[in-house]
């Protein structure tokens, strides 16, 4: 299965499953090993300065020959010279998030990189793809991290019908059922974070680890509506404080500040109660840490038994 698959000839993949570059947790590491996986590896930039995300490229392409990706988080203040990085160091697949990245897909373009931006509305979408992105991956609120406004249920198919590239389905998706789903509704592909965070290679603290698999349907709440960048996070006394402070109306700088460096605190210093422990909603349904290759392995395993079970269903 998926030897056709659309995605998979585009980038030179087994199997049409990316893994969320996910800030400050995917590092060389996870990426590395999902791209050895058969899946595409993407080494989160979050907010990390140049040098270092050069470190982590290297080290990416000594664990693994298949080609892997960098998502560049465009509101870092590195943004400008991480890119100059990607460009030098001829990263096969540039994801984006949060943002637009118009004004920077000609440079990767010339270079040869497939460009890959998160998306989530039509309107971005159809404008991106006018300046010739290579697929858009289509992300829901059901993610964990900065979010938008529309379900991956809803945003998928107005974005399938919308453009003619492949899209990539992200939110709310972590096993076989969710790959099906996402292919129903017209996706060529999946993005998954959550599901990488418990695996062994994530180098994320136990104790987020832990946390995430504590979590329950309910568990994640979303935080920072008022400052314009809407994150989900797992309920902790850090999300307890926001949301007394977002009710008290405060200024906005004063949320700002609050969340400043929160996920590292967490996600490196396992202080999962003033840290933000971004997650997703999938979270969950997950109560198992397994190697990065019995992850994507039992999923195309049980994509067969899924399609079986939607066969039954329907009679
Ligand atoms: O980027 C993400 N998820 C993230 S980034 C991140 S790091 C961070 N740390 C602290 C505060 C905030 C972020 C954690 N999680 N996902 C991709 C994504 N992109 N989701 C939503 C969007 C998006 C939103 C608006 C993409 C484009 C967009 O367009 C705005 C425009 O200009 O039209």
């Amino acid at each position: 299965m998926f030897e056709n698959n659309r995605l998979c000839k585009l980038l030179g993949i087994k199997y049409p499953i990316f893994q969320g570059g996910m800030a400050w947790i995917g590092t060389s590491e996870l990426a590395s090993a999902v791209s050895n996986a058969g899946g595409l590896g993407i080494i989160g930039a979050g907010h990390m300065p140049p040098d270092l995300l050069r470190i982590e490229i290297k080290k990416t392409k000594n664990w693994t020959q298949k080609p892997f990706g960098v998502n560049i988080m465009l509101m870092s203040p590195f943004v400008k010279e991480v890119m100059q990085v990607v460009l030098e160091e001829k990263v096969p697949v540039v994801t984006t998030g949060a943002g637009n990245p118009g004004e920077y897909i000609p440079a990767l373009k010339k270079i040869g990189s497939k460009v890959i931006p998160v998306v989530a509305s039509v309107a971005l979408a159809k404008r991106l793809v006018r300046t010739g992105v290579d697929a858009v991956i289509a992300e829901g609120l059901e993610s964990g991290g900065h979010i938008g406004e529309i379900t991956t249920m809803s945003l998928v198919p107005q974005i399938v019908d919308a453009i003619d590239v492949p899209v990539i389905a992200a939110g709310g998706i972590g096993d076989a059922r969710g790959v099906l789903a996402a292919f129903s509704l017209g996706a060529s592909g999946v993005q998954m974070g959550t599901r990488f965070v418990l695996s062994n290679e994530c180098i994320a603290h136990e104790n987020y680890k832990k946390m995430v698999l504590k979590a329950r349907d309910r568990s994640t709440v979303v935080t920072g509506r008022a400052t314009g960048h809407p994150v989900r996070v797992l309920t902790n006394r850090l999300t307890r404080k926001f949301q007394e402070l977002e009710k008290a109306k405060v200024d906005v700088s004063e949320l700002e500040k609050l969340g400043a460096g929160k996920l590292n605190l967490a996600t490196h210093k396992g202080d999962v109660e003033n840290g933000s422990v971004m997650i997703g909603q999938i979270s969950g349904m997950l109560n198992e840490i397994k190697p990065v290759k019995s992850i994507i392995a039992d999923i195309i395993a049980e994509v067969q038994p899924a399609l079986e079970n939607i066969k039954n269903n329907c009679k």
